[in-house]
């Protein structure tokens, strides 16, 4: 699908005009040309394209599954054969996806930039499958074990049966995926690298995220804060949309590879 044959269900600066956003998308790419350090926030709907579930919302995994039950320390030390049981049915499910058009496209478009920094959300692994390489995991990774009580992050992909959940070899503790749960701290360096570019980013995605989890949730306002363009894209609206200077009612496996093709036909348009 082409910009000129947008359906009229993508809104654009709340005009329903797919001229209007042309006009918008010409305009981003002049200002994306313009912008040294590019930052981006993504989230689970990054990945819904690829057929992970999102958390919210109407297809939303917690849904079906409480996240005061599952996603906090207090539930695995109470049910951790359930906690183990609810992630392994998730591991097996992200590992066999695959990255869409979207993480492709955000591959690309680390080459766009003099500096790119790609934080994410998303425990899938998703983004280093398709081959982008400055990304920040704020929320961990799936596909990683740690020690519960020191930390010890295991290595290997290490399958665990929820009936015997081993114990660590240094302190005893139960061994649990390396993820962040409510409640807890994210890792520093990380999180400190997420918060210094969006300080420093001249534009700034928030792309496919509900934007309610915090302190993922304060980038986008602090990149906007510190002067970057805002820009959002996601179907539904979030609390960031009013605060975006581009808000693109659209999914991101859709629209990103038009966005960065657009791009492209710019650049080579100037060279020309
Ligand atoms: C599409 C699409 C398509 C669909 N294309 N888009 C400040 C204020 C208030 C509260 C707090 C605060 N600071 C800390 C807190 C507490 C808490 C918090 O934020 N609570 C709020 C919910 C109120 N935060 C924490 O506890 C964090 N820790 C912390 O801050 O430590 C310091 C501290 C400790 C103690 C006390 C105080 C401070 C840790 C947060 C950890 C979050 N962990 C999870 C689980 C990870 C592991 C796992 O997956 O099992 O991370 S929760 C879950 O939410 C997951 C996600 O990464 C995260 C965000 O969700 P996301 O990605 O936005 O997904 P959805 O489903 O919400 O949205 C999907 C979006 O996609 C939707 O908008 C769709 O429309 C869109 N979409 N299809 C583009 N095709
Ligand atoms: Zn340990």
């Amino acid at each position: 699908m082409g910009f000129g044959e947008v359906p009229n269900n993508i809104i654009v600066g709340n005009l329903r005009s797919a001229a209007y956003l042309d006009v918008m998308v010409d305009r981003l790419v002049e200002i994306m040309s313009h912008s040294r350090h590019c930052a981006i926030l993504t989230g689970a709907g990054m990945s819904a394209e690829s057929g992970v579930p999102t958390f919210r919302g109407a297809d939303g995994l917690w849904q079906k599954f409480k996240a005061e039950e599952l996603a906090n320390m207090d539930a695995f030390m109470a049910n951790p054969k359930l906690v183990w049981e609810w992630y392994n049915w998730r591991r097996d499910l992200m590992s066999k996806v695959e990255p869409n058009p979207g993480h492709l496209a955000l591959a690309e478009m680390e080459n766009l930039f003099e500096r790119f920094t790609l934080i994410t959300q998303n425990i899938d692994g998703l983004h280093h499958e398709a081959g982008s390489r400055e990304i920040l995991e704020l929320h961990g990774n799936i596909h990683r074990n740690k020690c519960s009580k020191c930390n010890r992050i295991l290595s290997g992909d290490i399958e665990i049966d929820p009936d015997r959940i081993p114990a660590c070899e240094t302190c005893g503790g139960r061994i649990r995926p390396d993820v962040v749960w409510f409640g807890e701290m994210l890792d520093n360096d990380i999180l400190s690298g997420a918060f210094r570019a969006s300080e420093e980013a001249d534009i700034f995605f928030s792309i496919g995220t509900s934007a309610v989890v915090h302190p993922a949730a304060s980038l986008p306002m602090m990149a906007k804060q510190s002067g970057a363009t805002l820009v959002e894209i996601n179907p539904d609206r979030t609390p960031l949309t009013d605060l975006a200077d581009f808000y693109f009612e659209a999914r991101s496996g859709e629209f990103l590879p038009e966005l960065i093709s657009a791009y492209k036909e710019r650049l080579e348009s100037r060279e020309a």
